[in-house]
């Protein structure tokens, strides 16, 4: 076999169906990705490299800003998150972001070339009230020719249909982590409520953003299990962020043993490999990465991260080291 004929060590399942079938319709068993994870290194990112080339322009990737627009005071416990209530992480709780400052914040977001601008929400679950006011939020934010997300914890069916109606493109709400690791992060919801939203998203015509953290103290099988969650929604996220814990003092998880960073590039090969035209998106956790195993993040198919200086209250890669990098790597935005 020559280097350029394709080579897939790990092939999907076969379909169900008789007919040929859409790759969203694909089932993989967390057996089949635990095999992905387990190839060696260069062959899992040779495989990952041809699915990214099949679907996508290797040499671009997306940029999304992130705003918090309601910050801290939440009542989730969510052990990983710095502005639970339940924990003392220096966090103030902050009301809703009136619409000048969020306009504001947009115009920086389109100045520095961000292209979809996502309003993240301490909230459990908005009220319809809230709802009214993130959707005046977001059609200013459409009005700049920005990509519209949101993130505001659980949603009911109307209240994602308003959102939606307002302009919303995607719907963020994570996963985390494999459903029998969940009850160890999380103690005030269940998996089953994620998957819920998730639904009603999806009905109401938003695309859906969901991914998850590594990082957590999980096992491999663990990180197979939530990428088998992820690839088997029907159909599978239009956008994966996968992210590294980002380990603030106060909350629970602070001080647990970091991943290898090969690891987690695996873990963005895995992601795209097993939803093959999704955005893989490099989220929380890139200052800790550096710029060597970022590289090999995108050439493990990640093609979209999170860009400006600030994620919701901790510290990203600032822009100039970011554009610098890009620079280095001949990427260019899309
Ligand atoms: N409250 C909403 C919710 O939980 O869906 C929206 C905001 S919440 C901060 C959005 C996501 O940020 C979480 O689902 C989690 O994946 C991620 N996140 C929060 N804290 C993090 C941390 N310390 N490190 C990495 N990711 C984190
Ligand atoms: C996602 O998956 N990561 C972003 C976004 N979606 C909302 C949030 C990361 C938060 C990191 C910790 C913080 O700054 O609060
Ligand atoms: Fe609240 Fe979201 Fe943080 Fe959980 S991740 S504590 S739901 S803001």
């Amino acid at each position: 076999m020559t280097a350029t004929q394709p080579i897939h060590l790990v092939r999907p399942p076969a379909p169900q169906a008789a007919h040929a079938p859409h790759p969203s319709t694909e089932r993989w068993s967390v057996e089949q990705i635990e095999a992905l994870f387990a190839l060696p290194f260069n062959d899992l990112l040779w495989q990952a490299q041809q699915v990214h080339r099949e679907h996508h322009d290797a040499n671009a990737v997306q940029r999304s800003t992130l705003l918090s627009i309601k910050t801290g005071g939440c009542p989730e416990d969510c052990a990983y998150c710095p502005q639970s209530v339940h924990y003392d992480t220096g966090v103030e709780a902050d009301k809703l972001m009136d619409v000048a400052a969020v306009r504001a914040a947009a115009q920086a977001a389109v100045q520095a070339g961000a292209t979809r601008f996502c309003m993240g929400a301490a909230w459990r679950e908005p009220k319809d009230r809230d709802i009214e006011k993130v959707a005046e939020l977001v059609r200013e934010v459409k009005s700049l020719g920005l990509e519209a997300c949101c993130t505001l914890g659980m949603l009911t069916q109307p209240q994602a249909q308003a959102l939606k109606e307002a302009g919303v493109d995607y719907y963020n709400h994570n996963l985390d982590t494999a459903p029998e690791a969940y009850g160890r992060i999380i103690s005030t919801r269940v998996y089953e409520e994620r998957l819920t939203t998730l639904a009603h998203a999806r009905e109401a015509g938003m695309s859906v953003c969901c991914g998850g953290i590594v990082g957590m103290g999980e096992s491999r099988r663990e990180r197979a299990g939530l990428i088998a969650q992820l690839a088997n929604l029907d159909p599978y996220p239009e956008s994966v962020p996968i992210n590294e814990l980002v380990q603030v003092e106060g909350t629970p998880l602070a001080g647990t043993d970091k991943i290898d960073p090969f690891e987690f590039v695996r873990m963005i090969a895995v992601a795209r490999i097993t939803m093959p035209k999704a955005w893989v998106r490099l989220s929380a956790g890139r200052q800790g990465l550096g710029d060597g195993i970022q590289a090999l993040c995108f050439l493990a198919g990640a093609n979209s991260m999170f860009y400006g200086d600030k994620l919701l209250v901790t510290g990203n890669p600032d822009v100039a080291r970011d554009d610098a990098l890009f620079e280095r790597l001949g990427i260019s935005p899309c």
